[in-house]
């Protein structure tokens, strides 16, 4: 990845980017990174300084490498779940890129054909794409959707207007044995759909060397988490949550590299009791639904005020990367089941039932020493708003404390939610 700067202008055009609207997204992003990465923190690992640089070149390196590698014949492909696995689109010689939107910047171009009652991430998502600002959006061939909560399965019909969507029926009861047969045959939909997609056949082989790479670079992440379990914490957590959000859409390769240099410098940091913020800070565990760049908000709203973010029970957090597999099997079958029991191993909220992330949750708070965890929903997302009041009862009669917090993407609440976390601070002893 070179440093130099790059007039990007003629690559946004060619994708038919709205460049005015463009424009405007982009002068906003770098304040606010600024504010909220470089300004409010001191004695950050070097190691950010190639993740900084990727966030400030957001819209430019990374496309160019996705628009050339669609101009030697590989396609690209968009996700918005976990739970749609890399290892196969990857496999067939395709790039997967992470779509979801956490800026309601966006939301111009989707508020018409969307119902006011729907999550920020979905609003903004499908902003991104059908308003063309989102060169990520662009440049796919297909989006590859899933029927999790049912914010998202309407919105593919929306979304399917504009682009290409193929849909992959996630099991609503994943605990039950017909859901993993279910969900072996829709992968296995997914794989006839990818190979016509590409012109490419999916080998066992393929299989294995793909799911070794993307093993590898959830392997880093999870070293780097491992980093967090300090105390005073290496890393604080805006800049975890920052090299979580970039390895949706970088380049796998990189991000083992990349995170696994990060992962030395907070393993050395650990060792020599190097931190970044003072030993003994009030530890936070995030727990809810996932935090899409940019959306910084919480992390930044409750460091700001002397705490830190040591883990994040959250897609964009732990559960990327936990419930990982041995590589055991030499046929496509054998390896699929590989994936479909990893996939269903993430407890996510649209499941009935979901006992397991409150299991979860117990165990980071005891693995990372939290003082306290911040149960954090989008307004509007049911299936995490529901489980947060269980939650919140089921955590404070083991004596966790927790603070349960409903928002959105915008600006207008920090003045409540900033005294709410304050005073929540306060209380932990
Ligand atoms: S595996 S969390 S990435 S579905 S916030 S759009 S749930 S209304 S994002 Fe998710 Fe997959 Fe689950 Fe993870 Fe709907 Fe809720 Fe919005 Fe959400």
């Amino acid at each position: 990845m070179t440093t130099e700067k790059t007039d990007w202008y003629p690559m946004w055009k060619e994708l038919g980017l709205d460049i005015e609207k463009h424009d405007q997204l982009l002068a906003v992003l770098p304040d606010i990174f600024k504010k909220v990465f470089i300004d409010s923190q001191k004695n950050r690992p070097k190691g950010m300084g190639f993740f900084d640089f990727v966030v400030g070149d957001i819209h430019g390196i990374r496309v160019s490498e996705l628009k050339k590698a669609k101009e030697e014949g590989k396609k690209i492909i968009g996700t918005f779940c976990l739970y749609i696995p890399d290892e196969i689109i990857f496999a067939l010689d395709a790039i997967g890129v992470g779509l979801c939107g956490g800026t309601n910047f966006s939301n111009f171009a989707s508020e018409d054909l969307l119902p006011i009652n729907i999550c920020a991430l979905i609003k903004s998502a499908l902003g991104f794409g059908i308003g063309n600002i989102c060169p990520y959006y662009a440049i796919t061939d297909i989006l590859i959707g899933e029927t999790t909560c049912d914010g998202k399965k309407k919105a593919w019909e929306v979304i399917g207007e504009f682009k290409p969507i193929y849909i992959v029926e996630t099991p609503q009861c994943k605990t039950r044995p017909q859901a993993k047969a279910h969900f072996l045959e829709e992968l296995k939909g997914l794989i006839k759909k990818l190979e016509e997609v590409t012109g490419n056949k999916l080998y066992a082989e393929n299989l294995r060397i793909s799911m070794e790479k993307i093993k590898k670079k959830r392997e880093q992440l999870k070293r780097l988490y491992e980093t967090r379990k300090a105390d005073p914490v290496p890393i604080s957590g805006k800049d975890a949550l920052l090299v979580s959000q970039i390895a949706f859409y970088d380049d796998p390769e990189r991000q083992i590299q990349m995170v696994g240099k990060l992962a030395d410098e907070l393993e050395e940091r650990v060792n020599k009791h190097v931190g970044v913020m003072e030993k003994g800070s009030k530890r936070i565990l995030v727990s809810g639904t996932p935090m899409a760049v940019p959306n910084w908000k919480i992390h930044d709203l409750v460091e700001s005020k002397g705490a830190v973010i040591v883990a994040e029970e959250t897609c964009t957090g732990t559960r990327y990367f936990d419930s990982e597999y041995e590589i055991k099997g030499n046929t496509i079958d054998e390896l699929l089941e590989v994936i479909a029991d990893r996939y269903l191993g993430i407890n996510c909220a649209c499941f009935t039932p979901n006992e397991g992330r409150k299991e979860d949750i117990t165990k980071l708070v005891k693995d990372y020493n939290v003082d306290g965890v911040l149960l954090y929903t989008l307004n509007f997302c049911q299936p995490y708003d529901i489980e947060a009041i269980r939650l919140e009862k089921q955590l404070k009669e083991e004596g966790i404390p927790v603070l349960s917090i409903s928002t959105d993407y915008s600006s207008e609440d920090e003045g409540s939610l900033e005294t709410r976390i304050e005073a929540f601070l306060e209380m932990l002893n």
